[in-house]
């Protein structure tokens, strides 16, 4: 079992390096795909340091998470695909734990819940957001998720490039989401640390992006 490590990065020249090294030390048999989505901020030249140990691809302009991640998958030669962020909000010592449900056999997805286990939790608006958003997927497509908006996402690759995924953005999460409930696959949660980080500290997700995303999620129902 290889696995394949996605890791959308955006302006992340203080935490990228760190990430990567983490995600390095995980021993697993693995590849980390970065995708430098546009950075202007200095992280193409850190990224540089790791040619050859991570396979890199460049989006001359920043063309969102999704779409990164969907150029990531082009390349994926794993048979399991994990989605990594590229902030320190979430901690690659849990793959082994993640990756479980899907080597025994009992699903073909999952996702790291931040709401099973005592977790700090990130601000006001982001916390309740995720709650609604939780509730609206399982309202909609019958599931019984804690946490949709997670940025720990393990699936299948083969079920994963069966989506067909079309977003650029941070609609990522719910076009997944959708998709991957609307044909019929179980999402199994497993409880998973969370370490949120502010604005001041390159958080980029915003209340515009909790509007698409509720907007994607009827989109894809109907
Ligand atoms: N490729 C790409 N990644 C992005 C973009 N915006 C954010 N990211 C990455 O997506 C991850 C999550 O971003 P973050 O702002 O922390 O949002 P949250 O963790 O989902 O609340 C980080 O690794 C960012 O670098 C973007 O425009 N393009
Ligand atoms: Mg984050």
């Amino acid at each position: 079992m290889k696995l394949s490590v996605i890791i959308p990065v955006y302006n992340e020249k203080d935490t990228v390096a760190e990430i990567i090294r983490r995600v390095s030390e995980i021993p697993l048999e693995k590849e980390i795909i970065v995708v430098d989505d546009g950075s202007n901020d200095g992280t193409g030249e850190i990224l540089r340091q790791f040619s050859g140990k991570v396979k890199t691809i460049v989006h001359s302009e920043n063309k969102g998470k999704g779409a990164a991640i969907r150029r990531a998958l082009c390349e994926v030669k794993g048979d399991i695909v994990i989605i990594q962020d590229a902030d320190l909000e979430y901690d690659p010592s849990e793959y082994e734990r993640l990756l479980e449900p899907i080597l025994s056999g009992q699903t073909d997805v999952v996702y790291g819940s931040r709401n099973l286990k005592g977790n700090p939790r990130s601000n006001h608006a982001f916390y309740f957001g995720g709650v609604l958003l939780s509730k609206l997927t399982n309202l909609l497509y019958g599931a019984d998720i804690t946490d949709e908006a997670t940025g720990y996402k393990v699936f299948k690759t083969e079920v994963l490039k069966s989506l067909n995924l079309r977003c650029n953005g941070f609609e990522f999460c719910p076009e997944v989401t959708a998709k991957v409930l609307k044909y019929g696959y179980k999402i199994v949660e497993v409880p998973v640390s969370y370490y949120p980080r502010g604005f001041d500290e390159g958080k980029k997700i915003c209340w515009l992006d909790g509007v698409k995303a509720i907007l994607t999620l009827f989109k894809y129902r109907f």
